[in-house]
């Protein structure tokens, strides 16, 4: 056999410039060569010869692409997007690729500016090209390269001339590098991030490396930047000026992600300024335990993939702009770039807003796990070279950024030594940051201990250092690199990692699994996730498990997630007081400003601010209330204390609320636990009248045989206001095949739970009471639910008692337990009192606080990209539909959660894509006594015990009375 073509040989490629220090600008010219280029797709690597890339070949008859682009995302007819998890989308034998091999031949003619200087040489630097490229100008060839997320130069000074330059790429979507590059995400070929041409002046800096460490017991900093050529370092607001290779100690301000102090400052070298943007802050691991300049820090992160639902992983500033303050705003401190290093621009806005970075190389081959990692190229020495290049490129590009506190080899490569090849090499080059890898259980090559998607009760163990192990292990910090999937409903218990985290030093946080959905707008479909392009393979809405929906609307999941790492607790003080603890890593208290809210039956009475001092960070303080206004007797009341920003911040204004706590005054008054009538409706119990096949108690009206409610006043029901156990079951009920636990969607399904039928047993009444006794059960099994339907009313209130006991033996837990029924959908506005304002359930609740809310009734729903249950309003006293003319209000003996929406669970449950799902004119109301928890159990851990919903005898009862009642 010949040898291999280049884009399969295992070698990073050819012709390139050693990586270097990437910046945003400096004095020298600078061309951007994106925009419209002349484009050409063929279907395999040879179909078209290479006589595009001489300087008068004729493309007029070429189409044109954007870039950065990526040309599947034109349409249909230039191929599509493909989505697999861990498999490879191709025969796995390495390093080859399919013949068919999507190319695409690039064409972009250029005149240099009029003032483009005259000496000098001139670079030409690529910063994404998925996955490889061949690369001329004017005719010659410059050279080769793979690695898609990384940044590659030519120099071509040589080449250029004043007009008509034609540069030429030739991109296959598969390569040798496309083994290295399987990470869980669209396969997304395309000359994607920037292409540049930089002029170099005459002893430019080819290179250099900040460094920047800071000493937290004298509170200096010192300076020393090395440059591969000499020149001077100026920082004006330090009155530096010293040689590059020199250094200087000076008193300082640190550097952190909550107080990202950054001292301008500037390279001169040859005729050229660079910019320097520099952070003073030292890394370490002291004790087991990670710090920056001298404190613990907790990390409150996410996995950030690039991506954006038009453009894929071409993303402009302002869309990384948008990410960077969406999670200021949310109080999240970190991140990791799952899983390559994001555009350069992106590490820069993490130095000016202030976020922990873990940087990752741009390395995964996980579809070897599959093959018991058989052939896996991180283990084969043949490969190396290609993976120090990747390290390289990764650490030389971005080592200027006070922002990276770790490195990161990459993800789920399983072990080898091309890995520990890696770390050797970065370890020497660049000492002054940590090395992260999960993927190797031993440790040997890394500074932090981390795990993907580890239950509570491990995390619990390895906080308490009762964790087994080799010892170097655990000696060292621990992160969870990726927890909490936030694919579709939830994720459930954050709240319960959270407390984890800061209990045990040793835990240091982790980052949630992931940002942003990956839902690509679709002709169809609105966003479509995996197979809605066609693919032969694909894993389906596995790529939307974000924290955001794809158009960067925040998810019910990013607000408890805000809430749950919110850098500052405020709690029960005891008597007329309240306690605040300082959660930040280094920030006092002083740029937040406090106000307390008195709140009596979830109405506001008076508001006011608080004088809260700016206690350290870590430490807590007593804090007095004002005296509780008048409010009327026996309301329930409580105190809202929220902390919010001072004065405006570069990612929000003052005002914007930080955290928040709700301190109970007096709870509401004790409902009567029994559900008979006689309890609820002391005054004037009325008769059932039977007549005619009716049955007619106060404003309620039956079916005489199936004891089902026809009608309630003036409005009609469907459904009849039946026992439901069923929800549609969300991505964390369905579970992940590879979690040990038991999946309950599948369960519940088998089970039978989505075709429960009812046996009406007895329909009796008395003086004040009528009773439907029913027997709920599915199909082919012995498990069923005896319910006991007991309706009383007054003048104008119906009551209904629920009695439930199960039969049988129930092994799984219910999806939920209440009640549904179906209201015109003219009653459009909900009203409520109760947890809000957004969707909650028994585990992912901590963003909901008590209120009175207000919500249009087409809004309470989330529009999960693959729908399924959602939409719940935890903790809810009452709720009130009204249309313009009519209304109902229902009142719960105890709190209860409502869910109302204009599709039966059905439906819901049907659907694949959230346009499947059409509002009909029925309004179908869940009152659910309770719902079983969420969990993260998608790809992580299930449903704690303490949130399941075990079937287990229940009684709980709903009064429906007119609205404004
Ligand atoms: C883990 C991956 O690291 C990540 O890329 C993503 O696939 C995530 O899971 C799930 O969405 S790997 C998983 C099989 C534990």
């Amino acid at each position: 056999m010949s040898a291999l073509p280049w884009y399969e040989d295992v070698s990073p490629g050819r012709g390139t410039l050693p990586p270097r220090a990437w910046y945003a600008r400096s004095d020298a010219s600078a061309l951007s060569l994106n925009g419209d280029w002349a484009f050409r797709l063929s279907p395999t690597a040879d179909t078209e010869d290479e006589s595009f890339a001489a300087p008068d070949f004729d493309a007029s008859g070429w189409g044109t692409v954007a870039v950065p682009g990526h040309w599947v995302l034109r349409g249909k007819e230039y191929g599509g997007p493909a989505y697999t998890n861990v498999r490879y989308p191709f025969p796995v034998d390495p390093p080859r690729v399919p013949t068919e091999n999507p190319t695409g031949d690039h064409l972009r003619r250029f005149d240099l500016p009029a003032d483009w200087p005259a000496g000098g040489g001139a670079v030409l630097r690529l910063d994404g090209v998925e996955s490889c490229a061949r690369v001329w100008l004017n005719g010659t060839e410059l050279g080769e390269f793979k690695g898609s997320r990384l940044a590659h130069e030519f120099t071509v000074g040589h080449l250029l001339g004043a007009r008509d330059n034609v540069l030429a790429l030739r991109v296959h979507q598969w390569s040798s590098g496309s083994y290295l590059e399987d990470q869980d995400q669209w396969w997304l070929p395309g000359v994607f991030r920037d292409v540049t041409l930089l002029h170099r002046p005459a002893g430019s800096p080819g290179d250099f490396f900040t460094h920047a460490p800071y000493d937290h017991v004298t509170g200096h900093g010192t300076l020393r930047v090395e440059c591969d050529v000499p020149g001077r370092v100026t920082v004006p607001e330090l009155g530096l000026d010293l040689a590059t290779g020199e250094s200087v100690t000076v008193p300082v301000e640190p550097w952190s992600a909550e107080v990202p102090r950054l001292y301008e400052g500037e390279l001169t070298a040859g005729g050229e300024r660079v910019p320097l943007r520099i952070g003073f802050r030292t890394v370490a691991v002291e004790n087991g335990v990670m710090t920056v300049n001298g404190r613990r820090v907790l990390f409150r992160g996410v996995n950030r993939h690039e991506f954006h639902p038009q453009h894929g992983r071409a993303l402009d500033l302002a869309t990384m702009r948008q990410d960077v303050v969406l999670m200021k705003r949310h109080n999240i401190n970190a991140v990791r770039t799952s899983h390559y290093p994001p555009h350069p621009a992106f590490l820069d806005l993490c130095d000016t807003y202030g976020l922990w970075v873990i940087d990752e190389g741009d390395l995964e081959t996980h579809g070897f796990e599959d093959l018991a990692w058989q052939g896996n190229p991180v283990d084969d020495p043949r490969w190396t070279p290609a993976l120090l290049d990747r390290a390289a490129r990764l650490v030389e590009r971005d080592k200027n950024h006070p922002s990276v506190v770790m490195w990161s080899l990459g993800n789920e490569c399983g072990t080898g030594a091309g890995l520990t090849a890696m770390a050797r090499w970065i370890r020497d080059r660049d000492p002054s940051r940590l090395l992260h890898y999960e993927g190797d259980r031993s440790c040997a090559d890394t500074d932090v201990y981390s795990r993907m998607y580890p239950p509570h009760a491990e995390v619990d163990e390895i906080g308490r250092r009762a964790d087994e192990g080799p010892e170097r292990r655990r000696e060292l910090p621990f992160v969870l690199c990726e927890y909490a999937h936030a694919m579709g409903n939830g994720p459930g218990g954050l709240a319960d990692y959270q407390r984890l985290f800061e209990t045990y030093e040793r835990c240091q946080g982790g980052f949630v699994w992931e940002w942003i959905d990956h839902g690509l707008v679709h002709p169809v479909h609105g966003y479509g996730y995996g197979g809605d392009f066609g693919e032969e393979l694909h894993d389906g809405n596995f790529v939307c498990d974000g924290l955001l929906f794809p158009d960067r609307t925040p998810s019910p999941g990013l607000l408890e997630y805000k809430k749950v790492v919110e850098p500052v607790r405020i709690a029960d003080g005891g008597p007329g007081t309240i306690l605040v603890t300082n959660g930040h890593d280094v920030a006092d208290l002083a740029r937040l400003a406090f106000t307390w809210s008195f709140l009596a039956d979830g109405e506001t009475l008076a508001t006011g601010p608080l004088d809260v001092p700016a206690v350290a960070a870590g430490a807590s303080t007593r804090v007095a209330l004002p005296v509780p206004p008048s409010h009327p007797a026996g309301a329930e009341t409580v105190w809202t204390v929220r902390a919010v920003l001072a004065e405006d911040t570069a990612w929000a204004s003052a005002g914007h609320e930080v955290a928040w706590g709700q301190i109970p005054v007096s709870g509401p008054a004790t409902a009567p636990r029994s559900v008979t009538a006689a309890a609820a409706h002391p005054v004037r119990p009325m008769r059932p009248v039977h007549e005619a096949g009716r049955i007619t108690l106060g404003p309620g009206v039956f079916d005489a045989r199936s004891g089902a409610l026809l009608s309630l006043g003036s409005l009609p029901v469907a459904g009849g206001a039946r026992l439901d156990v069923w929800r549609a079951p969300t991505d964390n009920d369905e579970g992940a095949p590879w979690q040990p636990e038991e999946r309950h969607g599948p369960l519940w399904r088998g089970l039978g739970l989505h075709r429960m039928r009812h046996r009406i047993d007895e329909i009796t009444w008395s003086d004040d009471e009528l009773t439907v006794r029913t027997r709920v059960a599915p199909a082919a099994s012995d498990l069923g639910i005896r319910t006991t339907y007991r309706w009383s009313a007054d003048g104008s209130s119906l009551r209904l008692g629920v009695e439930v006991v199960p039969e049988g033996d129930w092994r799984v837990p219910l999806p939920r337990l209440g009640v549904r029924l179906g209201l015109p959908a003219a009653l459009d506005r909900a009203v409520w009192y109760g947890a809000g304002p957004g969707e909650a359930y028994p585990d992912t609740r901590a963003a909901a606080r008590l209120g009175r809310w207000e919500a249009a009734v087409d809004t309470l729903g989330t529009p999960y990209l693959r729908p399924q249950e959602n939409g719940a309003r935890i903790d809810t006293r009452w709720v009130e539909l009204t249309s313009r003319t009519d209304g109902v209000r229902v009142r719960g003996d105890r709190a209860f959660s409502f869910t109302a929406r204009r599709w039966t669970t059905e439906q819901l449950d049907a659907a694949a894509h959230a346009t499947d799902l059409v509002p009909g004119d029925t309004l179908w109301l869940h009152l659910d006594h309770a719902q079983h928890g969420i969990g993260s159990q998608s790809c992580g851990p299930g449903v704690l015990p303490a949130y399941r919903l075990d079937a287990a005898p229940a009684s709980f009862s709903f009064t429906f009375g007119p609205a404004g009642g």
